[in-house]
């Protein structure tokens, strides 16, 4: 048995200590993930994941050059885990990635892996679950790696670390059961009950007059994207997701989740503060299909000079947030002055859109394939692969979406989103270049290289980045890092539905080892360590019997038909969303009774419809109401099928 106390080791690596460079050191943590009661909000009290009974979780700092060695063990008795360290390169140690599925398989109850990486990058970085949406139960934390070379380049005196996120009631499963439901066919993503600062709320942090302060934000959030603001003040990007940028001084910034970034702000002095200082980050309104009258967008912390000096007055544009102009992260050059990459040897087009299928769940596609987990994680199976297959994606099965890249080419990846939706997508393995993204566009508009005037010369480098509803976006990597690598929108009710793909990057250059804990893991879960996404080991292009995602609707029932009948658009367009979220809450999504279920379901739309066209006959408003009076006859013609039955 682990002594937990002894939680944290760190001792002097006697190798490695180059002369004038601070000695590498090894961090050895025993973490126990386990449930705790927590209250950051102030507003409801839940289960959230501990390490070692205390949350929130630690801020892990270590300085580059040094080494990991984190055990996490899986204290939690109704639910497995995985640790992932956000934008890590794990160059020849990808098997330490952490992705279920992807690089590892899920640590069950009561077992235990060591994450153990040599830290080689510098910056902003996070840990969280890669395990589900479980991330959103309070398992996550800011990595932070200092440059004793990197930081001497900035005049600061002080530093400082800050998270902001989203923060729900609900636990992560009850979460995706609402998101994942034929009853939530538009997949409206679940709203936000609050954003946290450091895990809290209207957080004060003292600070001094006349000072410079190096600050590193991260979005560790699972849905919404932030707006981040100190009004009064400028401030000095110098960081963008361990990508050091040329100093670009900003007002307002934008944070998807996922994304960090490190400031310079220079304080006033004592005779020029008037006031203490407000810090607001506010969320993305355009990301919330609905926005609950209770529900407060903005978020306010203070950095406090002196207790006896006034607050500063909210400035009324916060609430104006069609009026906010964030700093456009295209417009950041890397201080390294990588040039643009050449024209890519490897083009992947992925055509992004959202569908409901035939269990009627709204589910994410890319090329026509939503995500599904295979039987045997994709790492194992490049692992396990015989030299004559290692390269042809077939193997690694049909919905794990996979790709298999050559190494060291030039990797070109276009999105063109046909959903309304943005989406913050993440590269695991890799920095790259952002070439082109689009604004947001009302019907779909899809990347034409013809149309772009130019390219920038230094292109900033990010490990996550949004495309824009239905818009486009075009990144481009070097194939450097042979390993499995994960591609997905890093919003949490996105990644269920399914939006990600495989990247199988180099496969015959991936050593042909895998720590012992890794197995045992699989054994744990018993899940095969070799094979196809199938689990075959014999015949590599058999895929019989892998997880497939489930059937299209039935012939004659359009989605749109659907979504139609069951939706609640009409709802959300003629704002009584309340009516339908409230008015749907006592139908249960159970397997028993599913015809009762389907009859309540319909009754309860006819009440909705009924309603709102009464509402829209008051407001006169001929357009709704007939489109209303179309969906009740749709809705009465269904329910009577099915009194029928
Ligand atoms: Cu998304």
């Amino acid at each position: 048995m682990i002594d937990i106390f002894l939680w944290y080791v760190v001792w002097l690596s006697t190798f490695g200590a180059a002369a004038g460079a601070a000695a590498a050191v090894t961090h050895e943590f025993y973490y126990k993930v386990q449930y705790v009661l927590a209250n950051p909000d102030g507003v409801h009290e839940k289960e959230v994941i501990s390490f070692n009974g205390t949350w929130p979780l630690p801020t892990i700092e270590v300085n580059k050059g040094d080494r990991v060695k984190l055990h996490l063990i899986n204290g939690l008795e109704d639910s497995t885990t995985s640790l992932h360290f956000h934008g890590l390169f794990m160059k020849g140690v990808g098997y330490m990635d952490g992705p279920v599925g992807v690089t590892q398989c899920p640590i069950s109850p009561g077992g235990s892996m060591l994450y153990d990486f040599k830290v080689e990058q510098s910056g902003t970085y996070w840990y969280h679950s890669h395990s589900g949406s479980q991330y959103s139960d309070g398992f996550r934390g800011l990595f932070i790696i200092h440059d004793e070379e990197q930081e001497a380049k900035y005049t600061f005196d002080k530093q400082l670390s800050w998270s902001v996120s989203d923060w729900y009631h609900l636990p992560s499963a009850e979460l995706v059961k609402k998101q994942l439901t034929r009853y939530n066919p538009t997949g409206a993503e679940p709203i936000p009950q609050n954003l946290l600062f450091n895990d809290s709320r209207n957080v004060t942090i003292g600070i001094d007059y006349d000072t410079t302060y190096l600050i590193r934000i991260a979005n560790i959030g699972i849905m919404v994207s932030q707006f981040f603001s100190i009004p009064g003040y400028e401030f000095e990007i110098v960081e963008v997701d361990g990508v050091y940028t040329e100093q670009k001084k900003a007002k307002l910034a934008y944070l998807t989740v996922g994304q960090r970034m490190s400031i310079l702000l220079k304080t006033k002095s004592k005779s020029d503060a008037k006031s203490n200082v407000i810090i607001v980050t506010s969320m993305d309104r355009s990301m919330l299909d609905t926005v609950p009258v209770d529900l407060e967008l903005n978020s306010i912390n203070y950095l406090v000079y002196d207790e006896s000096i006034p607050m500063p007055e909210l400035p009324s544009w916060i609430d104006d947030q069609d009026s906010f102009e964030p700093i456009n992260d295209l417009d950041l050059v890397p201080s390294s002055h990588t040039p643009l990459l050449a024209e890519p040897d490897h083009r992947i087009s992925l055509l992004l859109h959202m569908e409901n299928l035939g269990d009627g769940v709204n589910y994410a596609f890319l090329n026509n394939y939503t995500y599904v987990a295979p039987k045997v994680p994709t790492l194992l199976t490049a692992l396990s692969a015989p030299d004559s297959l290692i390269n042809d994606a077939r193997i690694y099965g049909s919905n794990t979406n996979s790709f298999v890249l050559k190494k060291d080419e030039t990797v070109e990846i276009v999105i063109n989103n046909e959903d309304d939706n943005k989406h913050p997508m993440h590269l695991h393995g890799h920095q790259f270049q952002i070439i082109a993204r689009s604004k947001d566009f009302e019907e779909p508009v899809h990347y034409d290289p013809d149309k772009q005037d130019s390219f920038a010369e230094f292109p900033i480098m990010r490990d996550t980045v949004y495309v824009e509803g239905n818009g486009y976006l075009v990144i481009r990597f070097v194939a450097d890092n042979p390993g499995v690598w994960f591609f997905h929108c890093h919003l949490d009710f996105h990644l269920e539905q399914g939006l990600a793909v495989t990247l199988v990057e180099a496969p015959d250059y991936l050593d042909k080892y895998i720590p012992d804990d890794h197995l045992q893991t699989c054994e744990r879960s018993n899940m095969p360590t070799k094979g196809n996404a199938a689990g075959n080991d014999q015949d590599f292009l058999n895929l019989h019997g892998e997880y497939v995602q489930p059937a299209p609707l039935p012939a004659g029932f359009t989605p749109k038909g659907y979504v139609a009948l069951f939706t609640c658009t009409a709802a959300a367009l003629y704002g009584i969303w309340s009516i339908y979220v409230f008015g749907m809450n006592d139908i249960s999504v159970t397997e028993a009774g599913k015809i009762d279920n389907e009859k309540r379901v319909m009754q309860k739309y006819i009440e909705i419809l009924e309603r709102l066209k009464m509402k829209s006959v008051e407001s006169r408003s001929a357009e709704p109401s007939a489109e209303i009076e179309k969906m009740l006859k749709q809705v009465i013609a269904l329910n009577d099928k099915l009194s029928q039955l």
